[in-house]
């Protein structure tokens, strides 16, 4: 029996009392479990990874968890089982919901059988994205009602609510976190499971079935559940007035009420559950029972908007920031600003300056091999979503733009066909984000017959996110073995004849292999493959050392980006010479093949500790 099972056990014999320390993300999972969810399914990105690995770890009787390719299929798979009168719920990162927003808005017109819960987690500050987004912006958009949870018991109790609203106005249903609320521990008191049994597939595609009939119908009903639920929420005992000083009253929704209680104890509070659909009547009585009115929320001024859209002299992002994370101090510093608390003392200033920790690829990481094939050729060279974005950094430098998950190739493409780059054109792309959204690409750049080389970097996971597997690794989520897909297969069916697989250790290989890729023409598709040092087994051969009286100190071994390689402390002769980090050196070699002062067997570095 697994712990989770274990502990599911437990809590049922308690009476669901039991209370245990839980992440948001492990809290959002425990819900759905609660829920009687039956299928879940995501793609991975931080912040939202962990709802999936969480769920994966209940048992194969209650649920099926899976990785799907992108979000929008895992969306569509969470789709088919609500269908199927079962509930079912996809995470995502917030852009991960704008791969899958189409489905998304579609569903809103069709409406849910079984309960469909979407787990966003926006990521306030870009701590490991690629922008700043509001998914309460696509909750209106979608008008899909948004449950925002302030601690990792309400997003329990939140997602456990979330399929019975959605059941109940036949509606998918957001749950919005943030990374704060999904990496943060904290006491959660957990209770036993429902079984919700399957409602039959109702043979209606009158109503399953999209089309402008459906949705012209749909839309007056749409509006209508948008009044319905501003009711509902109105009414709610989540929507929380917790009066005190009639002089300050503050609105506020998700992580924010946290910072307001800290800062502000003695204001009148009202806690909403939700920015969409509003509780316009709780609003306007608590506004009715204050002398000035706040509106605290992370990032979008949502709530603010709609209070004074509604007559109500409010105030919130002229004092609260729009721009990253809300924290107790920038909060506090809002109401200095409002003139409602008085400054503080300024800190006196940190004795010392952190030191500045650019990120690097792992030391022995196969991405370094494959990009540094390129640096030596005068390419145009378009970067995706990955680790292997930090080739894009010095000393590596290496890749001239990236965009969006499977953006390298359509860009390369569009390049190619722009006939305003006279450099060979290179798209780089890992093996999870080509199976994201590579491959419709790589078929136009067949299709429109371009003359790009795709590289496409096979280190067998999803490393950036920690370490998930994909279809291309032959394991699904609970570490079944499966299919595994067959990228050369793919490219010949997509039209390409000219693939070549590579060792990304192969530093000279690697280079000769890209320099006839990039003389083809037509599109050539280069594979370079060795597997993540940290995934799925942990890689460490011999390290290496460096012999300080051979070494000439000629940085081409730094030129790598290694973490492993450094100037020595010491002086050898009067100069610092180059050393190995012998705890991060994981022997793969590519230093000893660029050191100039003895080929390749036995120069400057060599093995042994
Ligand atoms: C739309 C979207 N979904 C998910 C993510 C999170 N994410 C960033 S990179 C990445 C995939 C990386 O895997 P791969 O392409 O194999 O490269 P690796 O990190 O293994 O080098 C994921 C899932 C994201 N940034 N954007």
């Amino acid at each position: 029996m697994s712990s989770v099972a274990k502990v599911v056990e437990t809590a049922d014999a308690a009476g669901g009392l039991e209370v245990r320390p839980m992440t948001g993300n492990e809290a959002i999972a425990r819900g759905a479990w609660e829920a009687g969810v039956r299928l879940a399914s995501a793609y991975p990105g931080t912040p939202s990874t962990e709802i999936l690995e969480n769920l994966a770890l209940y048992p194969r009787e209650d649920l099926h968890a899976q990785w799907s390719t992108n979000e929008k299929v895992a969306l569509d798979v969470a789709i088919g089982a609500s269908y199927c009168g079962v509930r079912a719920l996809t995470a995502a990162k917030h852009v991960g919901l704008n791969v899958a927003a189409d489905a998304l808005l579609s569903q809103a017109y069709i409406g849910v059988h079984g309960g469909l819960v979407l787990a966003i987690c926006d990521d306030p500050g870009i701590h490991s994205s690629q922008t700043e987004q509001d998914t309460r912006l696509y909750a209106r958009l979608a008008t899909v009602p948004v449950l925002e949870p302030a601690d990792a018991q309400e997003a329990l109790e939140y997602t456990r609510l979330a399929f019975d609203l959605s059941e109940e106005f036949d509606t998918p249903v957001i749950v919005r976190s943030t990374t704060r609320l999904s990496h943060t521990r904290a006491p959660v008191r957990v209770g036993p499971r429902q079984e919700v049994p399957p409602k039959p597939f109702r043979e209606e595609p009158e109503r399953n079935v999209i089309m402008p009939s459906l949705s012209r119908r749909q839309r007056p009903r749409i509006i209508a559940r948008e009044k319905n639920l501003e009711a509902w929420f109105s009414a709610s005992a989540l929507t929380r007035r917790e009066m005190r000083s009639a002089k300050i009253g503050v609105i506020t929704v998700g992580m924010a009420y946290v910072y307001v209680k800290e800062v502000l104890p003695e204001a009148s509070v009202l806690k909403l559950p939700s920015s969409y659909p509003l509780a316009r009547d709780a609003i306007r009585e608590f506004c009715a029972s204050v002398e000035r009115v706040f509106v605290v929320e992370e990032l979008e001024a949502i709530v603010e908007t709609e209070v004074r859209a509604m007559g109500i002299d409010a105030h919130g992002k002229q004092f609260f920031t729009r721009i990253g994370e809300l924290s107790a101090e920038n909060v506090r510093e809002g109401f200095v600003a409002a003139g409602i608390l008085a400054a503080r003392p300024a800190m006196p200033p940190a004795p010392f300056t952190p030191l500045v920790r650019p990120p690097v690829l792992c030391a022995g990481c196969p991405h370094i091999g494959s990009y540094h094939g390129l640096r030596g050729d005068d390419a145009r060279v378009t970067g995706d979503i990955g680790c292997y974005t930090l080739a894009a950094l010095k000393p590596l430098a290496a890749m001239d733009t990236c965009v969006s998950m499977g953006s390298s190739i359509g860009n390369a493409v569009g390049m190619s066909l722009s006939r305003a780059e006279r450099k060979p054109i290179v798209a780089t792309i890992g093996d999870s984000t080509f199976l994201h959204g590579g491959i419709p690409a790589l078929i136009d750049a067949v299709y429109n017959q371009a003359n790009i080389t795709v590289l496409l970097l096979d280190n067998r996971t999803v490393a950036m996110t920690g370490g998930q597997d994909h279809p291309g690794t032959g394991k699904t989520l609970r570490g079944d073995k499966t299919h595994k897909v067959d990228y050369e297969a793919i490219c010949r069916a997509a039209g390409v004849s000219w693939i070549k697989r590579i060792d990304s250790y192969d530093l000279a290989v690697g280079h000769q292999t890209l320099r006839e890729a990039m003389e083809y023409d037509g599109v050539a598709v280069v594979i370079s493959d060795r597997p993540c040092v940290l995934d799925p087994v942990k890689i460490k051969g011999t390290p290496f050392r460096v012999r300080a009286e051979a070494c000439t100190a000629c940085q081409s071994c730094m030129n790598l980006g290694c973490p492993a390689i450094t100037w020595s402390d010491e002086l050898f002769e009067g100069r610092h010479k180059v050393q190995i980090d012998q705890s991060l050196c994981i022997g793969c070699s590519m230093c000893v093949q660029v050191c100039p002062t003895d080929g390749l067997a036995c120069g400057a570095i060599e093995a042994g500790a």
